[in-house]
Protein backbone atom coordinates (compact mmCIF):
# COMPACT_ATOMS: atom_id res chain seq x y z
CA UNK A 1 0.00 0.00 0.00
CA UNK A 2 1.33 3.24 -1.23
CA UNK A 3 0.74 6.64 0.71
CA UNK A 4 -0.25 9.50 -1.17
CA UNK A 5 1.85 12.78 -1.00
CA UNK A 6 -2.07 14.68 -0.13
CA UNK A 7 -2.57 12.50 2.99
CA UNK A 8 0.87 13.74 4.28
CA UNK A 9 0.17 17.42 3.22
CA UNK A 10 -2.94 17.63 4.75
CA UNK A 11 -1.97 16.25 8.04
CA UNK A 12 0.67 19.10 8.00
CA UNK A 13 -1.47 21.56 6.74
CA UNK A 14 -2.75 23.33 10.43
CA UNK A 15 0.61 23.39 11.61
CA UNK A 16 2.61 26.39 11.76
CA UNK A 17 5.46 27.26 9.71
CA UNK A 18 7.72 26.41 11.63
CA UNK A 19 6.70 23.08 13.23
CA UNK A 20 5.52 22.36 10.00
CA UNK A 21 9.86 22.69 9.06
CA UNK A 22 10.13 20.57 11.85
CA UNK A 23 8.06 17.72 11.55
CA UNK A 24 8.25 17.60 8.10
CA UNK A 25 12.18 16.25 8.88
CA UNK A 26 10.60 13.21 10.99
CA UNK A 27 8.75 12.30 8.45
CA UNK A 28 9.70 9.94 5.20
CA UNK A 29 8.03 8.13 2.75
CA UNK A 30 10.33 5.64 1.50
CA UNK A 31 11.15 5.93 -2.09
CA UNK A 32 13.49 3.19 -3.00
CA UNK A 33 14.71 5.36 -5.73
CA UNK A 34 16.50 7.93 -3.15
CA UNK A 35 19.06 5.16 -1.24
CA UNK A 36 18.57 5.54 2.13
CA UNK A 37 16.40 8.38 2.83
CA UNK A 38 17.49 10.11 6.01
CA UNK A 39 15.35 11.02 8.95
CA UNK A 40 15.35 13.42 11.61
CA UNK A 41 15.51 11.22 15.33
CA UNK A 42 16.39 11.88 19.07
CA UNK A 43 15.39 15.65 18.91
CA UNK A 44 13.68 17.88 21.48
CA UNK A 45 9.94 17.02 20.69
CA UNK A 46 8.45 20.54 19.88
CA UNK A 47 6.60 22.03 23.47
CA UNK A 48 3.26 21.80 23.36
CA UNK A 49 3.13 18.57 20.71
CA UNK A 50 1.27 16.02 22.95
CA UNK A 51 4.19 13.39 21.93
CA UNK A 52 4.23 9.69 23.47
CA UNK A 53 7.66 9.79 24.71
CA UNK A 54 8.64 9.28 28.33
CA UNK A 55 11.44 10.55 30.49
CA UNK A 56 15.42 10.13 31.19
CA UNK A 57 14.09 8.47 34.75
CA UNK A 58 11.61 6.18 32.83
CA UNK A 59 14.44 5.00 30.69
CA UNK A 60 16.53 4.41 33.62
CA UNK A 61 14.44 3.34 36.46
CA UNK A 62 11.32 1.83 34.74
CA UNK A 63 13.35 0.42 31.83
CA UNK A 64 16.88 -1.01 32.47
CA UNK A 65 17.43 -0.88 36.37
CA UNK A 66 13.59 -1.83 37.42
CA UNK A 67 13.14 -5.50 36.09
CA UNK A 68 16.57 -6.65 38.15
CA UNK A 69 14.74 -8.87 40.66
CA UNK A 70 16.93 -8.94 43.57
CA UNK A 71 17.85 -5.41 44.03
CA UNK A 72 16.13 -2.75 45.75
CA UNK A 73 15.78 0.23 43.39
CA UNK A 74 14.56 3.51 45.45
CA UNK A 75 12.97 6.42 43.83
CA UNK A 76 14.73 9.75 45.25
CA UNK A 77 11.77 12.08 44.26
CA UNK A 78 8.11 13.14 44.37
CA UNK A 79 5.49 9.83 44.96
CA UNK A 80 3.83 10.35 42.08
CA UNK A 81 7.24 9.48 39.72
CA UNK A 82 7.18 5.77 41.87
CA UNK A 83 4.36 5.35 41.56
CA UNK A 84 3.47 5.52 37.58
CA UNK A 85 6.95 3.33 36.99
CA UNK A 86 5.31 1.01 39.77
CA UNK A 87 4.45 -2.48 37.88
CA UNK A 88 3.53 -1.48 34.83
CA UNK A 89 6.20 -2.80 32.53
CA UNK A 90 5.37 -6.45 32.88
CA UNK A 91 8.76 -7.42 33.06
CA UNK A 92 8.42 -10.86 34.61
CA UNK A 93 11.01 -12.52 37.48
CA UNK A 94 10.87 -15.72 39.04
CA UNK A 95 11.58 -16.15 43.04
CA UNK A 96 13.03 -19.58 42.03
CA UNK A 97 16.59 -18.99 41.50
CA UNK A 98 17.39 -16.80 44.37
CA UNK A 99 18.04 -17.62 47.81
CA UNK A 100 16.35 -16.88 50.26
CA UNK A 101 13.30 -16.78 47.26
CA UNK A 102 11.53 -13.73 49.48
CA UNK A 103 14.86 -11.45 47.97
CA UNK A 104 13.10 -11.03 44.82
CA UNK A 105 11.20 -6.97 44.84
CA UNK A 106 10.02 -6.43 42.08
CA UNK A 107 6.60 -6.13 43.21
CA UNK A 108 7.38 -3.95 45.94
CA UNK A 109 7.73 0.27 45.61
CA UNK A 110 10.36 2.56 47.55
CA UNK A 111 10.41 6.25 47.02
CA UNK A 112 11.54 9.26 49.44
CA UNK A 113 8.27 11.01 49.04
CA UNK A 114 10.26 14.40 48.63
CA UNK A 115 7.53 17.03 50.28
CA UNK A 116 7.89 20.90 50.22
CA UNK A 117 10.60 20.98 53.04
CA UNK A 118 12.48 18.40 51.52
CA UNK A 119 12.78 20.46 48.37
CA UNK A 120 13.04 24.08 50.37
CA UNK A 121 16.10 22.49 52.72
CA UNK A 122 17.28 19.52 50.69
CA UNK A 123 16.31 15.70 50.37
CA UNK A 124 19.09 14.14 51.28
CA UNK A 125 19.26 13.34 54.75
CA UNK A 126 15.54 11.70 54.04
CA UNK A 127 17.59 9.09 51.31
CA UNK A 128 20.11 8.86 53.68
CA UNK A 129 17.21 7.32 56.36
CA UNK A 130 15.75 5.76 53.80
CA UNK A 131 18.37 3.48 53.15
CA UNK A 132 18.81 2.85 56.60
CA UNK A 133 15.67 1.45 56.66
CA UNK A 134 15.52 -0.35 53.71
CA UNK A 135 18.88 -2.13 54.95
CA UNK A 136 17.50 -2.91 58.47
CA UNK A 137 13.83 -4.63 56.98
CA UNK A 138 14.39 -5.76 54.04
CA UNK A 139 18.28 -6.54 53.45
CA UNK A 140 19.13 -6.39 50.51
CA UNK A 141 22.39 -7.53 48.56
CA UNK A 142 22.17 -4.18 46.82
CA UNK A 143 20.13 -0.98 46.44
CA UNK A 144 19.61 1.27 43.84
CA UNK A 145 18.64 4.85 43.91
CA UNK A 146 17.43 6.93 40.76
CA UNK A 147 17.01 10.52 40.74
CA UNK A 148 14.27 12.27 39.51
CA UNK A 149 13.48 16.09 38.44
CA UNK A 150 13.41 18.02 41.48
CA UNK A 151 16.75 16.25 42.99
CA UNK A 152 19.44 17.75 40.11
CA UNK A 153 17.12 20.86 40.44
CA UNK A 154 17.83 21.46 44.30
CA UNK A 155 21.33 19.79 43.77
CA UNK A 156 20.81 16.89 46.45
CA UNK A 157 24.40 15.03 46.10
CA UNK A 158 23.08 11.21 45.17
CA UNK A 159 26.63 10.37 44.80
CA UNK A 160 27.77 11.35 48.26
CA UNK A 161 25.38 9.51 49.82
CA UNK A 162 25.17 6.34 48.42
CA UNK A 163 28.98 6.15 48.82
CA UNK A 164 28.60 6.92 52.48
CA UNK A 165 25.25 4.12 52.88
CA UNK A 166 27.62 1.82 51.17
CA UNK A 167 30.75 2.09 53.31
CA UNK A 168 27.99 2.24 56.24
CA UNK A 169 26.21 -1.47 55.30
CA UNK A 170 28.80 -2.87 53.18
CA UNK A 171 26.66 -3.83 50.06
CA UNK A 172 26.47 -1.83 46.89
CA UNK A 173 24.35 0.92 46.63
CA UNK A 174 24.35 2.71 43.10
CA UNK A 175 23.39 6.03 42.20
CA UNK A 176 21.69 6.71 39.28
CA UNK A 177 21.71 10.83 38.04
CA UNK A 178 19.11 10.12 35.36
CA UNK A 179 16.84 13.28 36.57
CA UNK A 180 13.82 13.36 33.94
CA UNK A 181 14.73 15.94 32.26
CA UNK A 182 17.97 15.00 30.91
CA UNK A 183 18.39 14.63 27.48
CA UNK A 184 14.84 14.55 24.91
CA UNK A 185 13.36 11.00 25.75
CA UNK A 186 13.72 7.95 27.89
CA UNK A 187 16.85 7.35 25.60
CA UNK A 188 19.17 9.34 27.94
CA UNK A 189 18.15 7.02 30.94
CA UNK A 190 19.29 3.54 29.16
CA UNK A 191 22.89 5.22 28.79
CA UNK A 192 22.91 6.34 32.26
CA UNK A 193 21.79 3.15 33.08
CA UNK A 194 24.11 1.04 30.88
CA UNK A 195 27.07 2.90 32.33
CA UNK A 196 26.49 3.08 35.91
CA UNK A 197 25.78 -1.53 35.90
CA UNK A 198 29.20 -1.74 33.62
CA UNK A 199 30.95 0.21 36.30
CA UNK A 200 29.76 -1.51 39.29
CA UNK A 201 28.15 -4.65 38.67
CA UNK A 202 29.22 -6.17 35.22
CA UNK A 203 32.56 -8.72 35.91
CA UNK A 204 32.67 -7.87 39.18
CA UNK A 205 32.19 -11.29 39.85
CA UNK A 206 34.93 -14.48 40.49
CA UNK A 207 33.31 -16.99 37.91
CA UNK A 208 35.74 -18.56 35.18
CA UNK A 209 35.46 -19.62 31.53
CA UNK A 210 34.49 -23.20 31.48
CA UNK A 211 35.84 -23.81 28.12
CA UNK A 212 33.47 -26.76 27.43
CA UNK A 213 30.59 -24.60 27.05
CA UNK A 214 29.51 -21.74 24.67
CA UNK A 215 27.92 -18.96 26.89
CA UNK A 216 25.70 -16.17 25.97
CA UNK A 217 24.78 -13.27 27.43
CA UNK A 218 20.89 -11.98 26.32
CA UNK A 219 21.18 -7.51 26.36
CA UNK A 220 18.24 -5.84 25.72
CA UNK A 221 15.73 -8.45 26.45
CA UNK A 222 13.03 -7.58 29.29
CA UNK A 223 10.93 -9.99 29.86
CA UNK A 224 7.90 -8.59 29.02
CA UNK A 225 5.08 -10.84 29.40
CA UNK A 226 7.28 -13.82 29.93
CA UNK A 227 9.46 -13.54 26.51
CA UNK A 228 12.63 -14.09 27.77
CA UNK A 229 11.73 -17.52 29.03
CA UNK A 230 10.87 -18.23 25.43
CA UNK A 231 14.27 -17.53 23.99
CA UNK A 232 16.27 -18.89 26.93
CA UNK A 233 14.17 -22.29 26.53
CA UNK A 234 15.13 -22.07 22.60
CA UNK A 235 19.11 -21.32 23.03
CA UNK A 236 19.13 -23.74 25.82
CA UNK A 237 17.93 -26.90 23.41
CA UNK A 238 20.60 -26.26 21.43
CA UNK A 239 23.46 -26.03 24.13
CA UNK A 240 24.34 -22.21 24.46
CA UNK A 241 24.55 -21.50 28.19
CA UNK A 242 22.78 -18.27 29.03
CA UNK A 243 24.90 -16.51 31.81
CA UNK A 244 22.66 -13.20 32.14
CA UNK A 245 19.83 -11.16 30.47
CA UNK A 246 20.08 -7.72 30.10
CA UNK A 247 17.73 -7.30 32.38
CA UNK A 248 14.58 -9.22 32.33
CA UNK A 249 14.22 -11.90 34.93
CA UNK A 250 17.69 -10.66 35.86
CA UNK A 251 19.71 -11.00 39.14
CA UNK A 252 23.24 -9.38 40.82
CA UNK A 253 24.83 -12.50 40.92
CA UNK A 254 24.20 -13.42 36.92
CA UNK A 255 24.71 -9.79 35.93
CA UNK A 256 28.40 -10.05 37.81
CA UNK A 257 29.92 -13.36 36.12
CA UNK A 258 28.51 -11.78 32.52
CA UNK A 259 32.23 -11.41 31.44
CA UNK A 260 32.41 -15.02 31.32
CA UNK A 261 30.12 -15.00 27.84
CA UNK A 262 31.53 -16.32 24.47
CA UNK A 263 29.23 -14.02 22.80
CA UNK A 264 26.96 -11.30 23.83
CA UNK A 265 23.46 -11.32 21.63
CA UNK A 266 21.46 -8.23 21.34
CA UNK A 267 18.01 -8.29 21.50
CA UNK A 268 17.15 -4.21 21.65
CA UNK A 269 20.32 -2.45 20.23
CA UNK A 270 18.58 0.84 21.21
CA UNK A 271 18.13 0.74 25.14
CA UNK A 272 21.66 -2.01 25.66
CA UNK A 273 24.56 -0.85 22.81
CA UNK A 274 26.40 0.61 24.83
CA UNK A 275 26.92 -2.27 26.76
CA UNK A 276 27.43 -4.68 24.33
CA UNK A 277 30.52 -1.94 22.85
CA UNK A 278 31.43 -1.68 26.31
CA UNK A 279 32.30 -5.70 27.26
CA UNK A 280 33.57 -5.84 23.59
CA UNK A 281 36.03 -3.65 24.26
CA UNK A 282 36.69 -4.31 28.35
CA UNK A 283 35.97 -7.94 27.98
CA UNK A 284 37.12 -8.75 23.57
CA UNK A 285 33.51 -10.35 23.85
CA UNK A 286 31.69 -9.67 20.20
CA UNK A 287 27.68 -9.21 20.15
CA UNK A 288 25.56 -9.80 17.42
CA UNK A 289 22.30 -8.54 16.69
CA UNK A 290 19.26 -11.28 16.91
CA UNK A 291 15.64 -10.50 16.67
CA UNK A 292 13.50 -13.67 18.15
CA UNK A 293 10.10 -12.03 16.80
CA UNK A 294 8.82 -13.83 13.99
CA UNK A 295 9.63 -17.38 12.76
CA UNK A 296 11.81 -16.40 9.96
CA UNK A 297 13.34 -13.69 12.24
CA UNK A 298 13.90 -16.66 14.87
CA UNK A 299 15.46 -18.85 12.46
CA UNK A 300 18.19 -16.14 10.96
CA UNK A 301 18.84 -15.61 14.37
CA UNK A 302 19.48 -18.85 15.47
CA UNK A 303 21.33 -19.60 12.18
CA UNK A 304 23.19 -16.62 12.22
CA UNK A 305 25.02 -17.54 16.41
CA UNK A 306 25.21 -21.02 15.20
CA UNK A 307 27.75 -19.81 12.02
CA UNK A 308 29.83 -17.32 14.47
CA UNK A 309 30.03 -20.94 16.63
CA UNK A 310 31.68 -22.07 13.95
CA UNK A 311 30.77 -25.39 15.73
CA UNK A 312 29.47 -28.26 13.59
CA UNK A 313 27.60 -29.48 16.66
CA UNK A 314 25.55 -26.13 17.09
CA UNK A 315 24.47 -25.94 13.42
CA UNK A 316 22.73 -29.39 13.20
CA UNK A 317 21.53 -28.64 16.71
CA UNK A 318 19.99 -25.45 15.41
CA UNK A 319 18.43 -27.38 12.38
CA UNK A 320 16.67 -30.09 14.74
CA UNK A 321 15.17 -27.12 16.88
CA UNK A 322 14.05 -24.99 14.22
CA UNK A 323 12.57 -28.59 12.28
CA UNK A 324 10.92 -29.47 15.76
CA UNK A 325 8.91 -26.17 16.72
CA UNK A 326 8.17 -25.53 12.88
CA UNK A 327 6.44 -28.39 13.03
CA UNK A 328 4.64 -27.85 15.94
CA UNK A 329 3.95 -23.84 15.71
CA UNK A 330 3.48 -23.67 11.94
CA UNK A 331 -0.21 -25.11 11.40
CA UNK A 332 -1.59 -23.20 14.25
CA UNK A 333 0.22 -19.78 12.64
CA UNK A 334 -1.45 -20.99 9.29
CA UNK A 335 -4.63 -20.79 11.08
CA UNK A 336 -4.80 -17.43 11.82
CA UNK A 337 -3.15 -16.54 8.57
CA UNK A 338 -6.01 -17.34 6.56
CA UNK A 339 -7.58 -14.22 9.05
CA UNK A 340 -4.99 -11.67 8.57
CA UNK A 341 -2.97 -11.82 4.93
CA UNK A 342 -3.80 -8.99 3.19
CA UNK A 343 -4.02 -6.83 6.46
CA UNK A 344 -2.67 -3.43 6.84
CA UNK A 345 -1.16 -2.34 10.12
CA UNK A 346 0.06 0.96 11.58
CA UNK A 347 3.20 0.14 13.84
CA UNK A 348 4.46 3.12 16.58
CA UNK A 349 6.91 1.72 19.61
CA UNK A 350 9.76 2.70 21.63
CA UNK A 351 13.26 1.82 19.77
CA UNK A 352 13.40 -1.80 17.96
CA UNK A 353 9.84 -3.18 18.70
CA UNK A 354 8.45 -1.32 15.18
CA UNK A 355 11.01 -2.84 13.23
CA UNK A 356 10.88 -6.12 14.83
CA UNK A 357 7.31 -6.65 14.90
CA UNK A 358 7.37 -6.40 11.09
CA UNK A 359 8.95 -9.60 10.55
CA UNK A 360 6.20 -11.28 12.49
CA UNK A 361 3.49 -9.14 10.88
CA UNK A 362 5.26 -9.99 7.53
CA UNK A 363 4.65 -13.72 8.61
CA UNK A 364 1.10 -13.22 8.95
CA UNK A 365 0.95 -11.70 5.37
CA UNK A 366 0.22 -8.29 6.96
CA UNK A 367 1.98 -4.77 5.66
CA UNK A 368 2.98 -2.30 8.33
CA UNK A 369 2.15 0.92 6.27
CA UNK A 370 3.26 3.35 8.81
CA UNK A 371 5.74 2.76 11.68
CA UNK A 372 7.36 4.91 13.92
CA UNK A 373 9.80 4.93 16.54
CA UNK A 374 8.83 7.33 19.74
CA UNK A 375 13.00 7.81 20.92
CA UNK A 376 15.31 5.90 18.76
CA UNK A 377 18.45 7.28 17.05
CA UNK A 378 18.77 7.60 13.31
CA UNK A 379 21.24 3.96 13.02
CA UNK A 380 18.03 2.37 14.35
CA UNK A 381 15.89 3.60 11.74
CA UNK A 382 18.64 3.41 8.90
CA UNK A 383 20.46 0.67 9.72
CA UNK A 384 23.83 -0.39 11.40
CA UNK A 385 25.97 -2.90 10.75
CA UNK A 386 28.07 -4.84 13.27
CA UNK A 387 29.69 -7.88 11.96
CA UNK A 388 31.07 -9.73 14.93
CA UNK A 389 34.66 -10.46 15.34
CA UNK A 390 35.80 -13.35 17.33
CA UNK A 391 38.82 -12.63 19.12
CA UNK A 392 42.07 -15.01 19.69
CA UNK A 393 43.18 -13.86 22.56
CA UNK A 394 44.39 -15.67 25.64
CA UNK A 395 40.76 -15.09 27.12
CA UNK A 396 38.93 -16.62 23.88
CA UNK A 397 41.21 -19.15 22.42
CA UNK A 398 38.65 -21.50 23.00
CA UNK A 399 36.51 -20.38 20.50
CA UNK A 400 36.51 -21.33 17.04
CA UNK A 401 37.41 -19.09 13.92
CA UNK A 402 34.56 -17.42 12.14
CA UNK A 403 34.38 -19.10 8.87
CA UNK A 404 33.51 -15.73 7.16
CA UNK A 405 35.67 -13.20 7.66
CA UNK A 406 34.57 -9.64 8.29
CA UNK A 407 35.64 -7.84 5.52
CA UNK A 408 37.34 -4.41 6.92
CA UNK A 409 36.36 -2.14 3.82
CA UNK A 410 32.68 -3.33 4.23
CA UNK A 411 32.56 -2.68 7.86
CA UNK A 412 33.96 0.83 6.88
CA UNK A 413 31.58 1.33 4.17
CA UNK A 414 28.66 0.35 6.49
CA UNK A 415 28.98 3.21 8.91
CA UNK A 416 29.38 5.81 5.89
CA UNK A 417 26.31 4.31 4.30
CA UNK A 418 24.30 7.12 4.56
CA UNK A 419 25.89 9.36 1.58
CA UNK A 420 26.45 6.30 -0.50
CA UNK A 421 24.13 5.76 -3.97
CA UNK A 422 21.47 3.57 -3.67
CA UNK A 423 23.37 1.00 -5.82
CA UNK A 424 26.35 0.59 -3.43
CA UNK A 425 24.17 0.91 -0.38
CA UNK A 426 22.28 -2.13 -2.24
CA UNK A 427 25.15 -4.29 -2.73
CA UNK A 428 26.11 -3.60 0.96
CA UNK A 429 22.98 -5.06 1.48
CA UNK A 430 23.18 -8.27 -0.53
CA UNK A 431 27.08 -8.60 0.96
CA UNK A 432 26.27 -8.75 4.91
CA UNK A 433 27.13 -12.44 5.98
CA UNK A 434 25.28 -12.38 9.09
CA UNK A 435 22.33 -10.66 8.16
CA UNK A 436 22.66 -8.17 11.20
CA UNK A 437 22.31 -5.76 8.73
CA UNK A 438 18.83 -4.48 10.57
CA UNK A 439 17.18 -1.61 10.51
CA UNK A 440 13.49 -0.01 9.87
CA UNK A 441 14.16 1.32 6.86
CA UNK A 442 15.77 -1.25 4.96
CA UNK A 443 12.58 -3.74 5.31
CA UNK A 444 9.61 -1.32 5.02
CA UNK A 445 8.43 -1.09 1.25
CA UNK A 446 8.61 1.44 -1.26
CA UNK A 447 5.78 4.06 -0.94
CA UNK A 448 5.21 3.31 3.16
CA UNK A 449 5.73 5.97 6.08
CA UNK A 450 8.26 6.38 8.71
CA UNK A 451 7.28 8.77 11.73
CA UNK A 452 9.62 9.26 14.46
CA UNK A 453 7.93 10.51 17.90
CA UNK A 454 4.37 10.60 15.78
CA UNK A 455 2.23 12.48 18.15
CA UNK A 456 -1.14 12.50 18.79
CA UNK A 457 -2.80 14.75 16.45
CA UNK A 458 -0.99 12.92 13.80
CA UNK A 459 -2.03 9.61 14.83
CA UNK A 460 -5.54 10.39 14.74
CA UNK A 461 -5.01 11.94 11.31
CA UNK A 462 -3.13 8.62 9.80
CA UNK A 463 -6.11 6.14 11.05
CA UNK A 464 -9.11 8.91 9.76
CA UNK A 465 -6.84 8.75 6.23
CA UNK A 466 -5.50 5.18 5.53
CA UNK A 467 -7.87 3.41 8.12
CA UNK A 468 -5.14 0.67 8.91
CA UNK A 469 -7.05 -3.08 10.28
CA UNK A 470 -4.53 -2.79 13.09
CA UNK A 471 -3.09 0.07 15.14
CA UNK A 472 -0.07 -1.27 17.20
CA UNK A 473 0.95 1.30 20.12
CA UNK A 474 1.17 1.72 23.55
CA UNK A 475 -1.51 2.56 26.42
CA UNK A 476 -1.29 6.31 25.52
CA UNK A 477 -2.39 6.20 22.08
CA UNK A 478 -4.16 2.66 22.06
CA UNK A 479 -7.53 4.29 22.11
CA UNK A 480 -6.94 6.78 20.10
CA UNK A 481 -7.41 4.35 17.48
CA UNK A 482 -10.12 1.65 19.38
CA UNK A 483 -12.22 4.98 19.69
CA UNK A 484 -11.97 5.40 16.37
CA UNK A 485 -13.13 1.83 15.32
CA UNK A 486 -9.53 0.54 14.71
CA UNK A 487 -8.44 -2.72 16.99
CA UNK A 488 -5.49 -1.33 19.07
CA UNK A 489 -2.70 -3.90 20.49
CA UNK A 490 -0.25 -2.75 23.01
CA UNK A 491 3.53 -3.83 22.20
CA UNK A 492 5.02 -2.54 24.99
CA UNK A 493 2.93 -4.49 27.47
CA UNK A 494 0.99 -6.47 25.09
CA UNK A 495 -2.15 -6.27 26.93
CA UNK A 496 -1.25 -8.57 29.61
CA UNK A 497 -0.86 -11.62 26.78
CA UNK A 498 2.26 -12.49 25.78
CA UNK A 499 4.78 -14.23 25.63
CA UNK A 500 5.20 -13.02 21.69
CA UNK A 501 8.92 -13.96 21.12
CA UNK A 502 10.17 -17.14 20.23
CA UNK A 503 7.85 -19.90 18.52
CA UNK A 504 5.55 -20.07 21.15
CA UNK A 505 5.22 -16.06 20.91
CA UNK A 506 4.46 -16.27 17.25
CA UNK A 507 1.71 -18.65 18.17
CA UNK A 508 0.22 -16.53 20.95
CA UNK A 509 0.98 -13.05 18.37
CA UNK A 510 -1.24 -14.79 15.81
CA UNK A 511 -3.69 -15.70 18.16
CA UNK A 512 -4.16 -12.24 19.66
CA UNK A 513 -3.83 -10.19 16.55
CA UNK A 514 -6.86 -12.30 14.59
CA UNK A 515 -8.83 -12.40 17.63
CA UNK A 516 -8.11 -8.65 17.54
CA UNK A 517 -9.77 -8.03 14.28
CA UNK A 518 -12.71 -10.40 14.54
CA UNK A 519 -14.29 -9.40 17.66
CA UNK A 520 -17.66 -8.23 16.84
CA UNK A 521 -17.16 -5.22 18.70
CA UNK A 522 -16.09 -3.01 16.19
CA UNK A 523 -19.25 -3.32 14.00
CA UNK A 524 -21.11 -1.14 17.44
CA UNK A 525 -18.62 1.55 16.65
CA UNK A 526 -19.21 4.68 14.55
CA UNK A 527 -16.03 6.40 13.97
CA UNK A 528 -15.59 9.78 14.01
CA UNK A 529 -15.42 10.80 10.46
CA UNK A 530 -18.27 9.29 9.64
CA UNK A 531 -20.42 10.57 12.57
CA UNK A 532 -18.83 14.24 11.12
CA UNK A 533 -20.48 13.12 7.58
CA UNK A 534 -23.97 12.52 9.04
CA UNK A 535 -23.54 16.39 10.38
CA UNK A 536 -23.07 17.69 7.17
CA UNK A 537 -26.06 15.14 5.46
CA UNK A 538 -23.30 13.78 3.05
CA UNK A 539 -24.88 9.99 2.92
CA UNK A 540 -21.69 8.66 0.37
CA UNK A 541 -19.52 8.41 3.55
FE1 LIG B 1 14.07 -1.60 23.83
FE2 LIG B 1 12.16 -2.41 25.21
FE3 LIG B 1 11.90 -1.04 22.93
FE4 LIG B 1 12.90 0.21 25.09
FE5 LIG B 1 10.50 0.88 26.10
FE6 LIG B 1 9.76 -1.74 26.26
FE7 LIG B 1 9.55 -0.36 23.96
MO1 LIG B 1 7.99 0.15 26.01
S1 LIG B 1 13.87 -1.39 25.99
S2 LIG B 1 13.46 0.34 23.05
S3 LIG B 1 12.37 1.93 26.38
S4 LIG B 1 12.49 -3.01 23.24
S5 LIG B 1 9.52 -0.16 27.69
S6 LIG B 1 10.90 -3.57 26.55
S7 LIG B 1 8.22 -1.80 24.83
S8 LIG B 1 9.15 1.62 24.65
S9 LIG B 1 10.15 -0.67 21.79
Amino acid sequence: MAINQEVLDEMLLPYPDKVKKNRTKHIVRKNPEEGCQQIEANTRTVPGIISQRGCCYAGCKGVVIGPIKDMITITHGPVGCAYYSWGTRRNKARADDITPPEHIYGAMCFVTDMQEPDIVFGGEKKLAKMIDEVVEMFHPRAINVCATCPIGLIGDDLGAVTKKASEKHGIPVLAYNCEGYKGVSQSAGHHIANNVLMENVIGSGDAEKNPSEFVVNLLGEYNIGGDSWEIERILNDIGYRVQGVLTGDSSVEEMKNMHIANLNLVMCHRSINYIAEMMEEKYGIPWLKINFIGVEAIKKSLRDIAQVTGDETFIRKTEEVIAREEARVLPVIEHFRKICTGKTAFAFVGGSRSHHYQYLLRDLGMEVVVAGYEFAHRDDYEGRQVIPTIKTDADSKNIPELDIKPDPELYKEAHEHLNITKEKFDEICSRVPLGNYEGMYPDMNGGTLMIDDCNHYEAEQLVKDLKPDLFFAGVRDKYIAQKMGVPAKQLHSYDYSGPYAGFNGAMNFARDVANAMTTPAWKFITPPWEKESENTGDTNA
